[in-house]
């Protein structure tokens, strides 16, 4: 059912593209109030217009800060035409009925933006106009609400098309608009006035203080809920960095989370050791094996219950954060034997919020990389296809090479991370450094496969890793020189496949 425009309320501070509105109005006989510098406008175009102050018999006072904010405007506005005491009221205090109200509201954001002082700032919070909007859209069932220039021509087109009338729709369309216009002003001056928290506070509510950021002369505070994702049996207080170690652990081991007993050994973010066996106590002497000085002072964690025969080993290692989905009775009164140790139950395994991080003078969003690579997203470069053993080793490999620093090469055999070259400004210095870091503790590379989380652009790291006894590859492709490498594969009997999924970690 359509509705007759017959009066609106109009106070826009950009005019820009109203005229053409104010004229159709006027041809369909509305009735048109306005403020100061709006009424002048329309008066300029030769139209007949009633100034606020003459329906409210109040001048405009404080500057401009009051002009609006009067019952005869708001009674206007908020009344309910089928409430037969409103209507009685707007008789008896003489107020007139207002079906449109029309705001574009003072520039805050563009103020603050212009670098404009803190009074000029503060005098362009608008109060009058932000609370006519809030009234014309909580009656939407009477009145449309038209909230910002950016919406003078759909109005326009619509009034135009309707022969001045509007629908109950299009005024509860008008309406969802102007609290999005409502909420985002007021976003942003809180943003203003919150400015040293901007990023954070708006998404969590209370941040919990860390004894210190990254280094003890840097402050730090974690946003969110701990408790959320684990209970903690045991230990001192998570610090920042064992706060950004623990996020790494339990990502890594998220992709392991189906899979035999796997257990992971993490310093700096990075896996310094990681293995999967029949037995969690096997897999944690393995993953411990990858590079037992790395090891101390790590974050251990593990995708199935910690038992009796495997905390006894942890126990022997100085380590800062155990982490679980559960412990046996035995195990959690063993790892309870050093104090500070903490021990972490996981009762959460999957996060799915965008990841965050600042830049510049901003933030940077982005979503996780959620793709994991599998046997089916595999294709065959090379002559040479990889046994079932090596292709096993080359998805294991690809999984921890997804959650290491970039550059990154990750060499791993039977189920073990033999080594890693982690955030190496070159995939050759990440190559070079996991080979030397391999013999250093008498891994024997025959047979061992290689894993680069994005592609060879030179056929030099295939020519490293062949002479090293590397036998399969798994990496992204897409390089121009991709035929290099790969005809260096073929002559050297060297496996190569290729996932077609970059896995960047910077
Ligand atoms: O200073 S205010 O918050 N006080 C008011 O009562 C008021 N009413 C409308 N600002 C107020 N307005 C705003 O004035 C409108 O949102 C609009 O941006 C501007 C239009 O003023 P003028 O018509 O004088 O150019």
């Amino acid at each position: 059912e359509l509705k007759s425009v017959k009066s609106a309320l109009i106070s826009v501070f950009d005019k820009e593209g109203l005229a053409p509105i104010v004229k159709k109005l006027n041809d369909f006989g509305v009735r048109i109030y306005s403020t100061g510098g709006t009424e002048k406008f329309i008066k300029d175009l030769g139209i007949e217009v009633i100034a606020v102050e003459d329906l409210t018999s109040y001048p405009s006072i404080l500057g401009g800060r009051v002009k609006t904010l009067h019952p005869k405007i708001f009674g206007g506005i908020l009344n309910r035409q089928e409430n037969e005491s409103d209507v009685a009221e707007m008789k008896e205090y003489e107020i007139p009925q207002i079906d449109i109200v029309i705001v574009d509201l003072y520039p805050f954001e563009n103020t603050v933006a212009s670098g404009a002082s803190e009074e000029a700032i503060i005098e362009k919070i608008d109060i009058g106009g932000i609370s006519l909007i809030r009234a014309a859209a909580k009656n939407f069932k009477d009145v449309l609400c038209v909230s910002s220039v950016d919406d003078y021509s759909e109005f326009l087109n619509l009034i135009s098309e309707t022969q001045g009338k509007t629908s109950l729709e299009d005024r509860k369309k008008f309406a969802a608009k102007a609290f999005q216009v409502s909420s985002h002003y007021d976003t942003a001056i809180f943003n203003f006035f919150n400015s040293e928290e901007k990023v954070f506070k708006q998404s969590f509510s209370k941040g919990k203080e860390l004894r210190y950021g990254e280094n003890p002369h840097q402050k730090g505070t974690f946003y969110g809920d701990f408790e959320a994702v684990f209970n903690q049996v045991h230990g001192k207080e998570l610090s920042y960095n064992n706060l950004l170690d623990v996020d790494a652990a339990v990502n890594l081991m998220s992709e392991f989370k189906n899979d035999a007993p796997t257990f992971a050994i993490l310093k700096h973010n990075n896996a310094c050791g990681l293995a999967q066996r029949e037995t969690l106590h096997r897999a944690y002497l393995d993953a411990l094996a990858g590079d037992p000085v790395s090891a101390f002072g790590g974050v251990l964690i593990s995708n199935t219950e910690i038992d009796k025969a495997t905390a006894e080993e942890i126990h022997e290692l100085f380590c800062e954060v155990v982490i679980a989905p559960s412990y046996s009775k035995d195990a959690l009164e063993i790892l309870k034997g050093k104090k500070n140790r903490i021990i972490l139950v996981q009762k959460v395994q999957e996060f799915t919020q965008e990841l965050v991080r600042t830049c510049l003078n901003g933030i940077l969003v982005q979503d996780r990389d959620h793709k994991t690579d599998s046997v089916e997203d595999l294709s065959h470069a090379t002559n040479n296809k990889p046994t079932e053993n090596e292709l096993n080793d080359l998805i294991f490999a690809s999984k921890i090479c997804k959650h290491t620093k970039s550059n990154t090469i990750v060499l791993a055999k039977n189920k073990q991370l033999l080594a890693s070259g982690t955030g190496q400004t070159s995939r050759v210095d990440a190559l070079t450094h996991s080979i030397e870091k391999a013999n250093s503790f008498e891994f024997d590379l025959k047979g061992a496969v290689m894993a680069s989380d994005a592609f060879f652009p030179f056929p030099d790291c295939v020519e490293i890793a062949g002479n090293a006894g590397i036998t399969a590859v798994i990496q992204p492709g897409g390089s121009i020189k991709d035929q290099l490498s790969i005809d260096y594969c073929n002559k050297n009997n060297i496996a190569m496949v290729m996932t077609g999924t970059r896995h960047f970690k910077h």
